[in-house]
C-alpha cells in the first residue's frame, strides 16, 4: 500500500525517468534503435527497477498513464538522435484498452515523430487470453504505421502459430538463450533457427542480453541483423546514450 501511494505520487511529483539501450544493427555496424526501459527514482529507496513497481502498476490500473508518459517521454527524444528508432515496451494491461490505438496516434501526432520510427515490444502473453481482440489492436496500430516486434521471444508458450496470425515485424530473441549459448550447445541451434526463421518469414532478428564478443560474433555469423546487450551499453540515461551515439560514430 505504501508502494501503491508513493507510486501515484511518483507520476506527479516527476520520479520516472526513461533510459536507453542501444539495438546495433550488426551489418551496417551502426546504432539502428533504442530499447526505452522505464525506471523510478525513489527519494528515499534510490534507482527502482521496473521489475519491482511494474507488477504493481499493472495491478492498480497506474501503468495506462505510465505507459502513455514512457511513449511520449521516448518518442520526444528520439526526434534527438536522427534518424534512429525507438522500441517502447507495452504491458498486457495498457493492450486491454480499447483506447491504445487513439492514444498512441495521438503521441505520434503531438510529438511529430515519424510512425516508422516508433516499434511497440509486446510479449506473447498479450496475445494469448483473446486473440481476435489482440489482432484487431495490432492492425490499428499496424495501420497508424508504427512497427511491432515480439519481445522474450522463446518464452512462454511461443506458438509459431503466433508469428503466422499476427503482424509482426521484428522477432526479438530472449536472452536466456543468448546467455546460455556458451554452456548448452542446444542453445546455439535454438538461436540459429529462430535466426532462420526471421528471415523466412521476412522479419527482422534481435538477439538480447548479448554480454560477450564471442556472443555477437556468432551472432553475426548466422545473419542475426540486430544485437543489444551489456556488451554494448547498458540501458543509460539519454545525455549518456546522446555520448554513446557520437563515440559509435
Ligand atoms: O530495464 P529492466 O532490465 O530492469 O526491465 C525489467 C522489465 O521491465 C523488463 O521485462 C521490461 O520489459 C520491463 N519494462 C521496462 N520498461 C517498461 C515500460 O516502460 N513498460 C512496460 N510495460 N514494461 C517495461
Ligand atoms: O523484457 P525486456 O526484454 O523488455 O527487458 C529487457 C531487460 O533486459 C531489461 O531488464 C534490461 O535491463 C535487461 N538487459 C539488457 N541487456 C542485458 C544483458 O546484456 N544481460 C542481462 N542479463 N540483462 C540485460
Ligand atoms: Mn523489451
Ligand atoms: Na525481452
Amino acid at each position: 500500500k505504501a508502494l501503491e501511494y508513493d507510486l501515484r505520487q511518483a507520476v506527479l511529483k516527476d520520479e520516472l525517468e526513461v533510459h536507453y539501450q542501444p539495438l546495433i544493427d550488426i551489418g551496417k555496424r551502426q546504432v539502428a534503435a533504442v530499447e526505452a526501459l522505464v525506471r523510478w527514482r525513489h527519494p528515499a529507496r534510490g534507482l527502482v527497477s521496473p521489475a519491482d513497481f511494474i507488477p504493481l502498476a499493472e495491478e492498480t490500473g497506474l501503468i495506462v498513464s505510465i505507459g502513455e508518459w514512457v511513449l511520449e517521454t521516448a518518442c520526444r527524444q528520439v526526434l534527438d538522435w536522427q534518424n534512429l528508432r525507438v522500441a517502447v515496451n507495452l504491458s498486457p494491461v495498457q493492450f486491454r484498452n480499447r483506447e491504445l490505438v487513439e492514444t498512441v496516434r495521438q503521441v505520434l501526432v503531438r510529438t511529430g515523430l515519424a510512425p516508422e520510427r516508433l516499434e511497440l515490444e509486446i510479449t506473447e502473453s498479450v496475445l494469448i487470453n483473446d486473440a481476435s481482440a489482440a489482432l484487431e489492436i495490432l492492425n490499428g496500430l499496424k495501420n497508424l504505421g508504427v512497427k511491432i516486434a515480439m519481445d522474450d521471444f522463446g518464452t512462454g508458450y511461443s506458438s509459431l502459430g503466433y508469428l503466422n496470425s499476427f503482424p509482426f515485424d521484428k522477432i526479438k530473441i530472449d536472452k536466456s538463450f543468448i546467455g546460455d549459448m556458451d554452456s548448452k550447445d542446444k542453445s546455439g541451434a535454438i538461436v540459429k533457427s529462430v535466426i532462420g526463421l526471421g528471415q523466412s518469414l521476412n522479419m527482422v532478428t534481435t538477439a538480447e542480453g548479448v554480454e560477450t564478443p564471442e556472443q555477437a560474433e556468432f551472432l553475426r555469423q548466422e545473419g542475426c541483423d540486430q544485437v543489444q546487450g551489456y556488451y554494448f551499453s547498458k540501458p543509460v540515461t539519454a545525455p549518456e546514450l546522446s555520448t554513446f551515439i557520437e563515440r559509435w560514430d
